[in-house]
């Protein structure tokens, strides 16, 4: 693909969180509850390597509830810390703190015993746009001090903010990588926000998003949209159409697109999930004869 989402800044931005790794003793990666695996980076894996790391599902308010219990059921089983929070809507995010201590018990108990009252500790929070990271931050220290929006790339510059003396987080710009193996990851991405808008034409996110809702969630599309059951004989593009003149707005189906879109990102259908847990690898099928 031609599309240029990687550009400098990112590259800028990946350099910065590789220095500043040596100073933290955590790395919060911070993922769309709604997209766990698609919102991963899978770039930060080399780069986070060995150090600890809490895997943070946030905005669970706009996920499956049932689907975010499975997905930390399933990293629980990959040994890989992680729990689900909605910072939009809670004023404190205690859990964070807690799980970083908890994964971090030997370090601090070694630090006790050598006859350091006070522990400190620094994390960093990474993670792709707009996915929440400087809500967080913001939930941590309980002061509205780094800047957040609803779109991608609102973070320029990396801050240290003091949650309190013993805990400080770092908050990053997000970053992406500059290939996607999967293409539906990168439509994902579109869907929810991660990736600029205007790289993609919103028809083409739109029908992506709306096989996803027609595939896991049509009950909830036909109910906020009040379709007739007859309307899902058409194929997305005709569904799309249909939705188009719906909404009242006649034939301009790029319009629609856009509200559609919005519709989604804002938990207008209720509470969606788009990844799917991956199934057990062939390594654990039983093998058969043939
Ligand atoms: N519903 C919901 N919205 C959230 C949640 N957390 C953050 N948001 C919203 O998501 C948008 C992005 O939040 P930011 O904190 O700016 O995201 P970021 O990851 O720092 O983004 P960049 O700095 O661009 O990388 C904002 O509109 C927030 O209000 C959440 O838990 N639930
Ligand atoms: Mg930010």
């Amino acid at each position: 693909m031609t599309i240029q989402w990687f550009p400098g800044h990112m590259a800028k931005a990946r350099n910065q969180v590789q220095e500043k790794l040596k100073l933290v003793d955590i790395v919060l990666e911070i993922v769309d509850a709604r997209i766990p695996e698609s919102s991963r980076n899978p770039m930060m894996d080399e780069i986070i390597a060995d150090k600890p790391r809490l895997l943070v599902l946030n905005k669970a308010d706009l996920a499956d509830k049932k689907q975010t219990a499975a997905w930390l059921d399933y990293y629980q089983k990959h040994d890989l810390p992680a729990i689900a929070i909605d910072a939009q809507h809670k004023s404190r995010l205690p859990q964070i703190e807690k799980t970083v201590r908890q994964i971090l018990a030997t370090k601090i108990t070694r630090q006790q015993a050598k006859g350091l009252k006070i522990v400190k500790l620094r994390a960093m929070c990474i993670g792709i746009p707009n996915v929440g990271k400087s809500t967080v931050l913001n939930r941590l220290v309980q002061k509205n001090i780094a800047k957040t929006g609803n779109k991608p790339g609102v973070t320029k510059n990396q801050q240290w903010l003091k949650v309190s003396d013993s805990f400080e987080v770092l908050d990053t710009p997000g970053i992406l990588w500059p290939k996607f193996e999967d293409p539906d990851t990168g439509m994902k991405l579109a869907l929810l926000g991660s990736i600029k808008d205007s790289i993609f034409h919103a028809d083409d996110v739109a029908l992506f998003g709306l096989d996803l809702l027609r595939q896991r969630y049509q009950a909830q599309l036909q109910q906020t949209y009040h379709l007739q059951a007859a309307d899902f004989e058409r194929d997305n593009a005709g569904l799309l159409l249909t939705l188009t003149k719906k909404n009242g707005f006649k034939d301009d189906y790029d319009q629609f697109s856009e509200k559609m879109i919005n519709d989604l990102r804002k938990g207008r259908f209720g509470g969606v999930t788009l990844d799917v847990i991956p199934t057990p690898t062939s390594e654990t099928e039983v093998p058969t004869d043939d």
